[in-house]
């Protein structure tokens, strides 16, 4: 059986990560592939129990310490119950964020350490690591003003612009260090351009294409 591939989608709030799921979804199961889809935190029933208390902005205030195990135990969960098992079983697996939104808003936005980050990320996902990465980039105030078109806003929503722009940064960041792994989307385009963007790198894993593809790592111009 040959080991499924592992594709994760990245960005800030309401850059489109949800929408373009459901298209890679399509795209890739017109190739004849098993898709499993799946988003973080959450995936399993425990782990979907930890994402309802995260999101909840009525509970009582979470320490930043708690939120970053918390996103790890759900990790641990997802990863056991269905990351492993759907890639050993040769099925592919696409998630709604993993552990590079744990750099950007526990590490970006919280100030969390990054070695504890990397610990934690060693210690529950031992060599595993997404295949490919695409990284969902707009302006702040974009994803923002879409994500309030949907209404009440969670725990996270509810930070200020500030957070959300380091949270950006950080995401950037992670595209600096693994240009291989993480491809850059611009998300701030008609999502017909995005979806040609995402297709091109999809291609490119699927052995259709080797051309050089529109998305590109490099971080000049994001804006
Ligand atoms: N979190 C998560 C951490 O802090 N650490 C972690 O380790 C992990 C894993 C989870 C929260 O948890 C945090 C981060 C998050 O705050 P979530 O629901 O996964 O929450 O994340 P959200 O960003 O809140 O998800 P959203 O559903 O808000 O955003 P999406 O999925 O990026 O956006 P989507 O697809 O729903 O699109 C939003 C709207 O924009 C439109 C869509 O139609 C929709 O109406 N749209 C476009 N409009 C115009 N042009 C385009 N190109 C468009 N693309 C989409």
């Amino acid at each position: 059986m040959i080991r499924g591939k592992f594709i994760t989608l990245e960005g800030g709030e309401g850059v489109g990560k949800t929408t373009n799921l459901a298209f890679i979804k399509d795209y890739l199961e017109q190739h004849n592939i098993s898709v499993v889809v799946t988003r973080e935190p959450g995936g399993t029933v425990l782990a979907e129990k930890i994402r309802q208390l995260l999101l909840d902005n009525k509970s009582e205030a979470i320490s930043d310490q708690a939120e970053l195990l918390m996103m790890f135990a759900a990790r641990a969960q997802h990863i056991k119950h269905v990351i492993e098992p759907a890639l050993a079983k040769g099925k592919w697996v696409l998630c709604d964020r993993f552990t590079d939104a744990t750099y950007a808003y526990q590490g970006g936005g919280r100030n969390m350490k990054i070695s504890t980050i990397e610990w934690l990320e060693n210690l529950v996902q031992g060599a595993l690591r997404p295949d490919l990465t695409l990284l969902l980039d707009a302006p702040v105030e974009i994803g923002i003003a879409r994500a309030r078109e949907r209404g009440a806003f969670d725990r996270f929503e509810s930070e200020r612009v500030s957070f959300f722009e380091n949270v950006r940064r950080a995401y950037l960041l992670q595209a600096e260090l693994y240009p291989e792994r993480i491809k850059l989307i611009k998300a701030n385009q008609p999502l017909a351009d995005v979806q040609r963007a995402i297709t091109d790198v999809i291609r490119i894993l699927l052995g259709l294409s080797s051309l050089n593809c529109s998305a590109s790592p490099r971080l000049g111009n994001v804006k």
